[in-house]
């Protein structure tokens, strides 16, 4: 193999690579809670293709509010659905709409939208 030849199948490997770890591995940075009045874990969550953040990380034992506030027309991410929380609730556009769950065990939650196709986390520590 020439230099250029390997030069190419190098960068035609990393390209690879990148497409694989982007769209299938990929899940989004986890972002801390900030701590609010009370001891109150809060995060504000922009519902717009999907959950951003899309992870949260939060302490087990404390009450935890997620700002909800949906920044498209599109309807997907009009409901939010906590199952594990049993909770859900509806979020019109524009309007910031708070959810308080408080995970009592550390673990990995799943927030989703009512069709369950935008995907978030909870993530107790
Ligand atoms: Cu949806």
């Amino acid at each position: 193999m020439s230099a250029t030849q390997i030069i190419i199948t190098l960068v035609g490997v990393g390209l690879i690579g990148w497409i694989v770890w982007y769209f299938w591995l990929w899940k989004g940075e986890a972002v801390a809670a900030q701590a609010g009045a009370g001891g109150v874990q809060i995060v504000n969550v922009t519902v717009k293709g999907g959950y951003q953040p899309a992870a949260i990380v939060v302490e087990a034992g404390r009450p935890v509010r997620l700002n909800f506030t949906r920044r498209e027309a599109s309807l997907c991410g009009e409901e939010v659905v906590l199952p594990e929380f049993g909770r859900r609730a509806h979020l019109p556009e524009d309007k910031t709409v708070p959810v308080e769950v408080t995970p009592e065990k550390p673990g990995e939650y799943e927030f989703t939208c009512g069709m369950n196709m935008y995907k978030g986390r909870l993530i107790v520590r």
